[in-house]
């Protein structure tokens, strides 16, 4: 038998880097699983680089990277061929797509961007292309075999993530990829939307509830947006009394009043995250956000109204950013009845369309992208990294505001920040 080991890379950078498990290795552990017959695969998040024997033994090694680390990633690469040079390795993840030239310039042996399914089998079954594509169809990608969270190896593994909902142990579940909203700051932007068929969802919920989890965090980029696709999956959570924590648009969630709202709510949505990014209409129109400032206040106001907590993801930096418009976002983080939020400095991460004009020197968008950083939004201490300034707030100036408003209204999610920024707080206040 040959052994293929499917790895998540450590993020030092992380407080916890153990919350939410990394659903995408258990979809290609499914995926080879059911394809080929002579490869056992084991799946490992956590190894010593002093310790190399860790990483060996196994005829191809497959790194799942994000961004942040791809130093890390590039660690894991130089360990694994100074010692297992036999080793293949090959790289997946979102970074292996958007920063495909450089990762094609390291000595990996195979470069997955996109769905990795389909290509695993393929270097597994012999194929020598360095960079292997693919996207799979609507139909193809509700035909794959659902992740594996119950042969023993995954339960070992979920077993180190603790994520709790109310005080609820709670799994995460993916039940449609893809967006087809247009906002130009996420590598996101439309993408096909797929959808899990609900017979695979309830299999899953089988796993999840089999692991003694009374709650899911529904991961899909935007869940609550299409009423009659969402109908059916919370009913089901509903009746298997199941929580839910799920991510929502405000602009698509105000569409029918608060009839959205009232739906999560009486189904057991306990907590819903939205992306409002901003407290400006000029940011929002700027990032084609296709939402307007109303909407996003609305959609507060409805969650509220229906029992669900909600959280705010928000972000400044963003192309236009002014003393004006932070202090339209202040506003709304002060005034528009949040239970907890999220503030960054954006980042301009390659496939985003910021970055791409900014790439192509297009003046036409007020940011100037001062070199690449570590690339996480959320760090260690509450952190944020800011690499970007606009025609009126240097990256400092942005850096400081961002932790201004932080240090002012204290946000559950940043918590951490208080561990490490006592004295800047006593300042702030
Ligand atoms: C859930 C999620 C998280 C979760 C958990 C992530 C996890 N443990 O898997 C949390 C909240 C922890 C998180 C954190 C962050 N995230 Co996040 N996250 C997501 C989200 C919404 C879904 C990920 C997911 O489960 N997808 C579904 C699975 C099936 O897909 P997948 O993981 O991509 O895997 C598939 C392929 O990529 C490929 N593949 C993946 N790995 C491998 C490995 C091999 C060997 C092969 C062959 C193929 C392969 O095959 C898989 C099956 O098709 C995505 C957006 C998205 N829609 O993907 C953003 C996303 C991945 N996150 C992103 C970012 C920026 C972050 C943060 C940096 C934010 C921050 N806090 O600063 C951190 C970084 C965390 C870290 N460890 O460094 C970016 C990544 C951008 C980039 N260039 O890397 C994305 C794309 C969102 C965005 N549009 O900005 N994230």
């Amino acid at each position: 038998m040959r052994k293929l080991l499917l790895t998540s890379l450590r993020s030092p950078y992380l407080d916890d880097a153990k919350i939410y498990s990394p659903l995408g290795l258990l979809y290609l552990k499914s995926a080879v699983e059911e394809a080929v017959k002579d490869v056992v695969v084991d799946l490992r998040d956590d190894y010593d680089l002093e310790y190399p024997s860790q990483l060996g033994g196994y005829d191809f090694v497959g790194l799942s990277v994000m961004t942040p680390q791809r130093q890390e990633a590039s660690n894991v690469l130089k360990t694994i061929k100074e010692h297992y040079p036999e080793t293949k390795v090959i790289i997946g993840g979102p970074h292996a797509l958007h920063y495909q030239e450089d990762v094609m310039k390291e000595p990996y042996d195979f470069v997955v961007p996109r769905d990795g399914q389909r290509s695993l089998i393929k270097i597994l079954e012999g194929s020598t292309d360095r960079l292997q594509y693919d996207v799979m169809t609507r139909s193809e990608w509700g035909n794959q075999p659902r992740p594996d969270r119950s042969s023993f190896k995954a339960r070992q593994f979920l077993f180190h993530y603790n994520y709790k909902l109310n005080g609820r142990s709670a799994a995460t579940i993916l039940t449609a990829t893809g967006c087809p909203m247009k906002c130009t700051f996420c590598e996101e932007a439309e993408t096909a939307t797929r959808w899990s068929p609900l017979e695979k969802i309830c299999d899953e919920l089988d796993d999840i509830q089999s692991l003694g989890n009374r709650a899911v965090y529904i991961f899909d980029d935007l869940f609550a947006i299409a009423m009659t696709k969402v109908v059916p999956i919370v009913e089901e959570l509903s009746r298997r009394d199941l929580i839910y924590r799920c991510n929502g648009q405000a602009n698509f969630f105000t569409k029918w009043g608060e009839n959205f709202a009232q739906l999560l709510g009486e189904t057991g949505c306990y907590e819903i995250a939205f992306g409002h990014e901003t407290g400006s209409q000029k940011i929002l129109d700027n990032t084609l956000k296709q939402t307007t400032v109303k909407q996003n206040w609305d959609s507060i106001k409805y969650a509220k109204k229906h029992g669900i907590k909600v959280k705010s993801f928000l972000m400044i930096g963003l192309p236009g950013e002014t003393y004006e418009t932070i202090k339209q976002t202040e506003d709304f983080i002060a005034n528009a009845g949040m239970d907890d939020f999220q503030l960054c400095v954006y980042y301009p991460y390659k496939g985003t369309q910021i970055r791409d004009a900014i790439d192509r020197g297009d003046n036409l968008v007020d940011i100037t992208f001062e070199g690449e950083g570590l690339g996480a939004y959320g760090q260690k201490g509450g952190k944020s990294e800011c690499v970007v300034r606009t025609s009126e707030l240097t990256s400092e100036q942005l850096l400081a505001e961002r932790d201004r408003l932080v240090a002012k209204y204290k946000p559950e999610s940043h918590s951490h920040f208080f561990d490490t920024h006592l004295d800047t707080e006593v300042e702030y206040e």
